[in-house]
């Protein structure tokens, strides 16, 4: 993985220059933020960031000619050889700056899938992070690969499972994302089937969904007594468990934490974790765990609904769970909507604080499903 040595500092982790522009977005400062903790995230030694202003990007060079020069000037500096940008570029806004620069250069999607490779674990996951990655890559192909010299790498930071496709051409490129899609559609039928078997049993299913370090997978080990990976880092948890809980009066439901979303999930992965995020589509009911300290969480509530939207979730019943309380001086406790029904809670999925609302709330909507289906029944 770590194979090219120019590229590297002392330490022998990768550096990296962030570039950031501000198109006069409110949450610029966060998206910034975030920029920072994906390439941490990914294993990077950030070295410097060029931030800059524009109305709209450059065709050409996204940051335009004159900041194109700062950042050459910048690199040669720092003698760092890859750029990470807070944004999205087009295949030849990316090739111009490859050229122009002498370096590689990922956007914030490319970054986003460089840490989905690291992270994937389960069969599926790897599968659909390879996919998501060649069809992030496959239209970047076309690009000289020579003006770089013979170094590897170009799918991801530094290459992920998908580094040796680069040689192939587009046509084995084809192939194997029909491989790949296939594969996922049988896993997809697989998991089809499990979801049938519990629907049969009746059991009522509960999924964890929420923006990324929001607090589900420590929620999820706190409520099913387990003991998956929780984090402080973005994208901690890729692949979707599933356990049962115990409600103390009415007996279990299957509890699933999943990957988290984050702003400008880019398209390629919600694609591929199709199957993945078709569990929350198809849950009974969405705990929406938010991080209640975060100064940004009116705009990450927002892209979690976005996001529930593109996966056709956006008509699961929904209650939100402010979590963190710990952070802030507030007391656990749950607010009611007008239909009487349990709509937030505030819990600390760290301490243990306002954990029986959130049981509680499962067991009334449990006790609705019931009569729900009762009702239908009747009218059936
Ligand atoms: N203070 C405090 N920290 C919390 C709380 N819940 C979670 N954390 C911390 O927040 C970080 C992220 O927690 P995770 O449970 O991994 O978050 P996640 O939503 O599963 O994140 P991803 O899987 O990366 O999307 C970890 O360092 C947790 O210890 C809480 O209620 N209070
Ligand atoms: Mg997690």
């Amino acid at each position: 993985m770590f194979d090219r040595p120019s590229a590297k500092s002392s330490t022998n982790v990768e550096i990296v220059v962030l570039v950031s522009i501000d198109f006069n977005e409110p949450d610029y400062e966060e998206s910034l933020h975030e920029l920072r903790q994906l390439a941490i995230t990914s294993g990077l030694n950030i070295v410097g960031t060029l931030e800059g202003k524009r109305s709209h990007p450059d065709a050409k060079l996204f940051i335009g000619s004159g900041k194109a020069d700062e950042l050459k000037i910048m690199l040669e500096a720092v003698d760092a050889k890859l750029v990470a940008f807070n944004h999205d570029l087009s295949p030849s806004q990316q090739r111009n700056l490859e050229r122009f620069l002498q370096a590689r250069v990922v956007d914030r999607t490319g970054l986003i899938l460089d840490i989905f490779a690291q992270r994937a674990q389960s069969f599926e996951g790897k599968l659909q992070v390879e996919l998501a990655q060649l069809e992030h890559q496959s239209t970047r192909l076309v690009r000289g690969w020579t003006h770089l010299e013979r170094q590897k790498g170009g799918i991801g930071v530094r290459g992920g499972p998908g580094e040796k496709q680069i040689e192939l051409d587009r046509r084995m490129l084809r192939v194997r994302v029909k491989q790949l899609r296939e594969k996922l559609a049988k896993l997809k039928q697989q998991r089809g089937m499990q979801r049938r078997a519990r629907k049969r049993s009746n059991l009522m299913t509960v999924s964890l969904v929420g923006y990324t370090n929001a607090g589900k997978s420590t929620l999820f080990n706190r409520l099913t007594q387990s003991n998956i990976y929780a984090a402080d880092q973005l994208f901690a948890t890729l692949d979707t468990t599933s356990r049962k809980m115990y409600l103390p009066e009415s007996g279990p439901v299957v509890l699933s934490d999943t990957v988290g979303f984050i702003k400008h999930l880019p398209t390629t992965l919600i694609e591929a974790f199709g199957a993945t995020l078709e569990e929350a589509a198809q849950a009974d009911l969405l705990l929406h765990v938010v991080d209640m300290a975060s100064t940004n969480r009116e705009a990450q509530i927002g892209q979690v609904n976005l996001v529930l939207q593109e996966i056709g979730a956006a008509r699961v019943p929904q209650i939100l769970i402010l979590n963190q309380i710990d952070r802030l001086d507030c007391e656990a406790g749950f607010d009611r909507d007008e239909y009487g029904r349990i709509c937030r809670i505030r819990v600390s999925a760290k301490t243990g604080a306002g954990l029986e609302f959130i049981r509680q709330a499962l067991q009334e909507h449990q006790q609705y499903l019931k009569e729900l289906s009762t009702l239908e029944g009747a009218y059936a």
